[in-house]
């Protein structure tokens, strides 16, 4: 995806939250770390143009909350209270950039219920590249692609990279 594409699936994204959530007077967007935050900056903008509203955003770091630490070799850190609004019966919308095996999204569900009770929890991700194991879906996905177990999608924004684009590479 070039940077055009990925602003368009943006653009439709707020839509579909739009009308998925009748306005956004409820809405609280979560991104995780750390390209889901600024696709979360990113989203609030455009809702907040397309309503003429602001809209909450925050950051969640779910390192802490993986069930597969033991696994990866590296120490968990966590940011403590980062998400900066109440959560509290609000239709919360969790971002990331890449939905693989769901189990980032079982732990950033945990992380964010750590921060009270939200009416609704939804998910959008730019990319669901296959490969679930767990019973998570996404209800906002910018583009579906099947992927191979040597394949990986490489994102860059702006703000993090410098660049911006999505690319399917070999690993
Ligand atoms: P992100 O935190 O900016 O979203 O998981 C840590 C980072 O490694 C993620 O960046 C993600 O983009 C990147 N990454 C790329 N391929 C993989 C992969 O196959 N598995 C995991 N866990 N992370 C990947
Ligand atoms: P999970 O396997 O838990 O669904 O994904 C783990 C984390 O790594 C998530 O933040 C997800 O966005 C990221 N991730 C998994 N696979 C990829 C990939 O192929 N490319 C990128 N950029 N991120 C990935
Ligand atoms: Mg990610």
């Amino acid at each position: 995806m070039s940077a055009s594409e990925i602003e368009r699936t943006l653009v439709r994204l707020a839509h579909e939250i739009v009308e998925k959530n009748n306005g956004a007077a409820n809405l609280g967007l979560v991104g995780i770390k750390r390209r889901g935050v600024p696709l979360a900056e990113r989203l609030a903008k455009l809702i907040g143009a397309i309503e003429k509203t602001t809209v909450d955003t925050g950051v969640l770091d779910i390192s802490f909350y993986r069930d597969d630490l033991s696994t990866s070799g590296t120490r968990p850190t966590v940011t403590p209270g980062a998400i900066g609004f109440d959560v509290n019966d609000r239709d919360i919308i969790l971002m990331d950039d890449v939905l693989y095996t769901g189990r980032t999204i079982r732990a950033a569900l945990d992380a964010l219920f750590d921060h009270g009770r939200p009416r609704s929890v939804q998910l959008l991700v730019l990319i669901d590249r296959g490969w679930r194991e767990l019973p998570i879906e996404a209800q906002f996905i910018g583009r579906k692609v099947q992927t191979t177990d040597r394949e990986i999608i490489e994102v860059k924004f702006n703000e993090v990279d410098q660049q911006e684009q999505v690319l399917l590479v070999e690993r």
